[in-house]
């Protein structure tokens, strides 16, 4: 019988080619995101070759999450690959001029939100005595930058909280991994910078970023790996990207 995959944030980026990564390999798909027509327009898109369930939602409306999910059809309800990748970047402002309305979004959407549909799927695997959950973090909870404020923060509780499941999750077959990625050239700076496409752009210029899709393949790696063995966490840079000095101020 094929799997199935449930995919937050499937209308763009990392969620979009990893529901096109799985379709393609028949696994049955539940993608969710905010945007319907792009749902719509990937259900098109995949039908041929796999069955999708579509689930327009926002995953900080804590409600709609737990009905939905808890409610899926008989076809959908055996979850084999949660992937929480709904996720923002809004602003990279020092702290002091930033936007509370902007941590307010970060926090709920990446924090919040991963909680909800981490909770609301869990227990069908519990149940099931399998599941993987695959959390997408990024370098930016490890590695702090100026800017990176809140973002980095709820990067760094994806990654805590992603450790903590596996301790709460001890003794079942139930695996959890963080994949952290470094930049990647989606349609996250178009967010961040508030649908400033030119600023967007210069983020990726001249550099080789990371594909949506080299997400997607470690995510297929993840799903095709021996159920008994759990990789923690992943952090994956472009080739082009690494640390750079630690700051000092001077005095002048
Ligand atoms: P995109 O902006 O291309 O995709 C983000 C996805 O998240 C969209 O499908 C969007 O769908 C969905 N989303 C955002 N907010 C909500 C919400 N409230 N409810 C439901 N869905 C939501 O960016 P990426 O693909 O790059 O981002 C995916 C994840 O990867 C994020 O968690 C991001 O933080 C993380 N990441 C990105 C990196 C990068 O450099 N690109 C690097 C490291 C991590 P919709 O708007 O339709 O709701
Ligand atoms: C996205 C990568 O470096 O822009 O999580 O924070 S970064």
């Amino acid at each position: 019988m094929s799997r199935t995959i449930l995919i937050t944030g499937a209308t763009s980026g990392f969620g979009k080619a990893c529901a096109i990564r799985f379709a393609g390999n028949g696994w049955r798909l539940i993608l969710v995101g905010r945007r319907k027509e792009r749902l719509d327009q990937l259900d098109t898109d995949l039908a041929s070759q796999t069955a999708v369930l579509k689930i327009p939602l926002d995953v900080r409306n804590r409600t709609e999450v737990l009905e939905k999910f808890q409610s899926l059809p008989p076809d959908f309800n055996e979850v084999d690959v949660l992937v929480n990748n709904a996720g923002l970047a809004r602003g990279l402002l020092p702290a002091p001029e930033c936007d509370l309305d902007d941590w307010d979004n970060m926090i709920d959407t990446n924090v919040k939100g991963l909680t909800y549909c981490t909770r609301a799927i869990l227990p069908g695997m519990v149940s099931r005595n399998s599941g993987l959950i695959v959390n997408i973090g990024s370098v930016a909870g490890n590695w702090p930058y100026p800017g990176g404020n809140v973002y980095g923060a709820t990067k760094a509780f994806v990654q805590q909280f992603s450790r903590n499941l596996r301790a709460d999750l001890l003794g079942k077959n139930i695996r959890v991994t963080n994949i952290e990625p470094g930049i990647a050239k989606t349609e996250f700076s178009v967010v961040r910078f508030k649908g400033d496409w030119a600023q967007a752009d210069k983020v990726y210029k001249n550099t080789e970023p990371l594909r949506a899709e080299d997400i997607a393949g470690i995510i297929w790696w993840l799903a095709n790996l021996p159920e008994h063995v759990n990789i923690n966490q992943l952090e994956v840079m472009p080739t082009m990207q690494a640390w750079g000095p630690l700051a000092i101020a001077r005095k002048s």
